[in-house]
C-alpha cells in the first residue's frame, strides 16, 4: 500500500523538552526501512523531521489560559494541510510525533479528506491513559496537548485564526465516532465532558473486566463496520514497565502485548485511514534502557497497526 509519513517533531502542547526527539528516534531505530523492506509500503513524503521553527511567533502569551496557543495553533494548521494531502492521494497517514496536541492536525486534515473523498465520517480510537478532551477553560494546566479532542470535536471554538480558528465544520469529527481505550487519568472536568457528551470510553477497569479481546471489539461495534478508522495511540496508555520514557506516565496501564493486540485489530478491519504514535521522549527515562524500550515499543505498535503479524 501506499503510506504518507509525516514526523512531527513538536513539544509545545505541553512542558517537557525532548518529545520533539521523538519521530527522529523512531526513525533511527529503523521504523521506516522495516515499514518499506518488510512490510511493503511505499513510503511518501520526505521522511525528514519537520520541526516547522519558521512557524514559531515572536511572542505568543497566555490566551483563554492556553500555553503557546498562536505556536501550536499555526503547526497543527500547517499538519493538517500535509496530513489531507496524504489522505486526499488516497494513502494511509503515519504521523510520528511529538506530544498529543498534533493530533488538532491529524484529525482536521484526515476528517476533512475522507468527507470529500469518500464521503464519510472518521471514526477516532484514541488509546491514551488520558482523555485529553479538556476544553481551554476547563484545563487546570492550560497544556493544550489535554485538549486536542475538544479542538477536534468541536466542543472547543475561537474565530480568530490565530487560535485554531482556521478548524472548519468540515475539519471537525462527531462525537458519536470516537472511542476510547485504556484511560485511567481523567480530569474531573473530563469526566463532565464524556458524561454530557455520551462518548463511549473504555478504562483500564474495562479491560481488566473484559480483556483486550472483548474491549476492542466492543470498541470496533461502537463505531461500526465499514467506518474509516482514525487510530491516535498515545505510548503513555501503555504500563510504564513498557514505556517509561513519556511525558505523564500513570501506573497501571496497557502491557505492550494488549497495545499490540489493538493494533493488530485495528489493522485486521482493512478500515484504516490514519495512525497517530505520539509522547515518545527519549530524554525522560531515568535509564538509556528505558528509553530504547519505549522507542522500540512505539516502533511494535506502529508495525502492528500496518499489518505485522506474529505468523
Ligand atoms: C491533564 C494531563 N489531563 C491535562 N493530560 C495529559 O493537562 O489536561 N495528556 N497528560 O496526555
Ligand atoms: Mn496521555
Ligand atoms: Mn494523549
Ligand atoms: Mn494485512
Amino acid at each position: 500500500g501506499d503510506l504518507g509519513v509525516v514526523a512531527v517533531g513538536f513539544s509545545g502542547g505541553q512542558p517537557k523538552a525532548g518529545v520533539d526527539a521523538g519521530p527522529a528516534a523512531l526513525i533511527e531505530s529503523g521504523l521506516l526501512s522495516e515499514i518499506s523492506n518488510e512490510l511493503g509500503y511505499k513510503i511518501h513524503g520526505d521522511q525528514r523531521v519537520n520541526m516547522y521553527e519558521e512557524l514559531v511567533p515572536a511572542s505568543d502569551p497566555d490566551y483563554r489560559g492556553m500555553k503557546n496557543p498562536r505556536t501550536v495553533s499555526a503547526v497543527n494548521k500547517r499538519l493538517a494541510a500535509e496530513v489531507y494531502e496524504h489522505a486526499s492521494q488516497g494513502r494511509l497517514v503515519l504521523t510520528l510525533g511529538g506530544d498529543h496536541s498534533i493530533a488538532i492536525g491529524t484529525l482536521a486534515g484526515s476528517a476533512k479528506a475522507i468527507r470529500e473523498r469518500l464521503n464519510r465520517e472518521i471514526a477516532v480510537i484514541w488509546v491514551d491513559a488520558h482523555s485529553d478532551i479538556n476544553t481551554p477553560e476547563s484545563s487546570d494546566s492550560g497544556n493544550i496537548h489535554g485538549m486536542p479532542l475538544a479542538f477536534a470535536t468541536g466542543l472547543a471554538r475561537d474565530d480568530n485564526e490565530e487560535y485554531f480558528g482556521w478548524i472548519k465544520d468540515d475539519m471537525l469529527m462527531s462525537v458519536k465516532k470516537l472511542v476510547y481505550i485504556g484511560l485511567r487519568d481523567v480530569d474531573a472536568g473530563e469526566k463532565k465532558i464524556l458524561r454530557d457528551n455520551g462518548i463511549k470510553a473504555f478504562s483500564m477497569f474495562d479491560v481488566d473486566r473484559h480483556g483486550i479481546g472483548r474491549v476492542v471489539e466492543m470498541a470496533l461495534a461502537h463505531i461500526g463496520t465499514d467506518t474509516p478508522i482514525h487510530l491516535s495511540f498515545d505510548v503513555d496508555a501503555l504500563d510504564p514497565m513498557w514505556a517509561p520514557s513519556t511525558g505523564t506516565p500513570v501506573r497501571g496501564g496497557l502491557t505492550l502485548r494488549e497495545g499490540d493486540y489493538i493494533c493488530e485489530s485495528v489493522h485486521q478491519t482493512g478500515q484504516l485511514v490514519a495512525i497517530d504514535l505520539v509522547e515518545v521522549n527519549p530524554s525522560l527515562a531515568a535509564t538509556e534502557a528505558g528509553a530504547q524500550e519505549t522507542v522500540r515499543a512505539g516502533c511494535s505498535l506502529v508495525r502492528c497497526a500496518l499489518g505485522d503479524t506474529l505468523l
